[in-house]
């Protein structure tokens, strides 16, 4: 297959370190083990704007942002492999757990970067499955992905549909210390699992850099509760501190006003704030759940160059099956108030 590389923001990625991807063969026992993360980024969990990441520092204004959380789905390895995500970094030994506990690594340590990783990757599955994606509905994107913690160069993160695999860079802010940051590439692991190669053209992209910053969003809230210091539609606002100087500081929002087609420019980030205000307006309309479940059944339905307008009346059409006919109704709202329908 044609190696495709679907970034979190427009820089280009100039080098990619890979390296050989042997199967693993651990037989997954859903062992768990305690460790030590943000919940979901410390700009959030703190509503502090002027945390600066000062070369990867671990001070006392951080302290009250690690969490001790409980990591599932482990092979029982000691590892961070899982039934759904191994972690493979080229930064830094790999993360070990002694006891059934991983020490509590702070942001200075390369092993946190991987504990994070494990984390958000595993608890953004267990949010698809709560959904009722595996039980209920069909199962979405349950294949065991590989996640590389790399130091490549660029302040960046991507998502290959060649290797299935994420790679998340450490550029000004390691991309691993936001939670949204991975859970974003997910997203379009998410979406390729669904649709294998999605995302071939500008419309399609920007669906797909839209589903993640959605998704990003709806995974940290469940998880963490919704942010009460910052904007819930803001993403990335710990990553986002490095190359935003405006406050909040945000990667993209949900919440914009982008129009089609007048707001198009010609880049998937770009345009994909206009359809991930119609995800969000489908939210704020239906709940969580609700509009989760449909903006993802509908996702089987994509082609994988989808226009606009044929992605958005297959969601539609999702909410008419799932949840009938006024559920169906304010999603196309959403849709038309974008010009997407
Ligand atoms: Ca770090
Ligand atoms: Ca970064
Ligand atoms: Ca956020
Ligand atoms: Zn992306």
């Amino acid at each position: 297959m044609k190696e495709r590389i679907l970034a979190l923001t427009a820089a280009v990625a100039t080098v990619v370190s890979v390296g050989a991807a042997g199967p693993a063969h651990a037989t997954p026992t859903g062992e768990s083990a305690t460790a030590t993360v943000f919940f979901p980024n410390p700009v959030q969990a703190l509503g502090l704007q002027s945390l600066v990441d000062a070369k990867d520092a671990d001070s006392p204004a951080f302290a009250p942002a690690y969490r001790q959380v409980t990591l599932t789905d482990l092979d029982g390895t000691g590892k961070l492999s899982g039934r759904y995500v191994v972690v493979k970094s080229s930064t830094g030994k790999a993360a070990l757990a002694v006891d059934g506990a991983f020490p509590a690594w702070h942001r200075d340590a390369d092993q946190f970067e991987q504990v994070m990783a494990y984390h958000w990757v595993t608890t953004a599955q267990r949010y698809l499955q709560h959904l009722g994606f595996g039980s209920a509905l069909r199962p979405v994107n349950q294949r065991r992905i590989e996640v590389r913690i790399d130091q490549y160069g660029g302040d960046n993160s991507f998502f290959r549909d060649d290797k299935a695999n994420i790679t998340l860079g450490k550029g000004g802010v390691d991309d691993a210390e936001d939670a949204e940051v991975i859970v974003h590439e997910y997203g379009h692991s998410v979406q390729d699992g669904q649709v294998p190669g999605f995302g071939t053209t500008l419309e399609s992209g920007a669906i797909g850099e839209a589903f993640g910053d959605y998704l990003a969003v709806a995974v940290t809230s469940w998880a963490t509760g919704a942010p009460a210091r910052t904007p819930e539609a803001c993403v990335a606002d710990w990553d986002s501190v490095s190359y935003t100087s405006t406050v909040p500081h945000c990667l993209r929002r949900l919440d914009g006003t982008k129009h089609y087609p007048e707001s198009v420019v010609g880049e998937v980030h770009a345009d994909g704030e206009i359809w991930s205000r119609a995800l969000w307006d489908i939210r704020v309309a239906l709940g969580d759940t609700r509009a989760s479940t449909l903006i993802v059944e509908a996702q089987f339905a994509f082609a994988v160059d989808t226009t606009f307008a044929a992605a958005a009346q297959a969601t539609v059409d999702a909410a008419q099956r799932l949840y009938g006919t006024q559920a169906a109704k304010a999603t196309r709202a959403a849709f038309v108030a974008r010009g997407l329908l």
